[in-house]
């Protein structure tokens, strides 16, 4: 599945975030005191090797909806972007929070002239955001920030599983 506008392709797969070499950014669904965790972060912390929870510590804490980046270390990539997505709780703010997760990650692959960047499916794990709510604030937010990208040109959206992926891909045909 792949969605083009103008220069910048949008695509989903399925796979795990450290193995996604094409790209120069991949970001973590972080915790807020930027450890090693479980899921993604624990995949990516383990993968890169302890050097990255060493340079995590100078950012750390972080709070919803933040965003930091660090080298990527033992990873093929150049660089991780550390997102703190928001733990689901119905009627609190936490699409505006992961909204944001996604639009700071963006902000920050522009200023440091990224043009390839992969996302998990942010707060869709421990932090129990339901996958179809969560792929509709992804996809809407990622297509919002379009026009306001220079560097930008790849956006992959990674996910674990093929019915996951499968939500994304229904996103990306509704909504662009
Ligand atoms: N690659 C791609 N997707 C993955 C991978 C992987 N290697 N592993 C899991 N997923 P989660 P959160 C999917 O829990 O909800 C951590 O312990 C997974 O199926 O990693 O933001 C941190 O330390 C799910 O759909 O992130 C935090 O405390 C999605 O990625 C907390 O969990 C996100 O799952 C963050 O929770």
């Amino acid at each position: 599945m792949e969605v083009t506008n103008a220069k910048i392709s949008i695509e989903a797969v399925k796979g795990g975030i450290t193995q996604q070499p094409d790209v120069e950014a991949i970001v973590n669904a972080a915790n807020a005191e930027l450890t090693t965790g479980g899921g993604v972060a624990g995949a990516i912390h383990h993968a890169a090797g302890p050097d990255l929870y060493k340079e995590c510590q100078d950012f750390a804490p972080i709070r919803p909806g933040e965003a930091v980046i660090t080298g990527a270390h033992k990873l093929p990539n150049k660089y991780v972007i550390h997102c703190l997505g928001p733990v689901y709780e119905r009627k609190k703010n936490h699409e505006e929070l992961l909204a944001n997760c996604y639009k700071n990650a963006l902000k920050l692959a522009e200023e440091n002239t990224i043009t390839s960047i992969a996302f998990p499916a942010i707060s869709t794990g421990v932090f129990g955001y339901p996958m179809e709510e969560a792929a509709e604030v992804a996809v809407r937010t990622i297509l919002g920030e379009l026009p306001r990208l220079k560097q930008v040109e790849k956006i992959k959206f990674v996910l674990f599983t093929q019915a996951d992926l499968e939500i994304y891909q229904k996103k990306l045909e509704e909504l662009q």
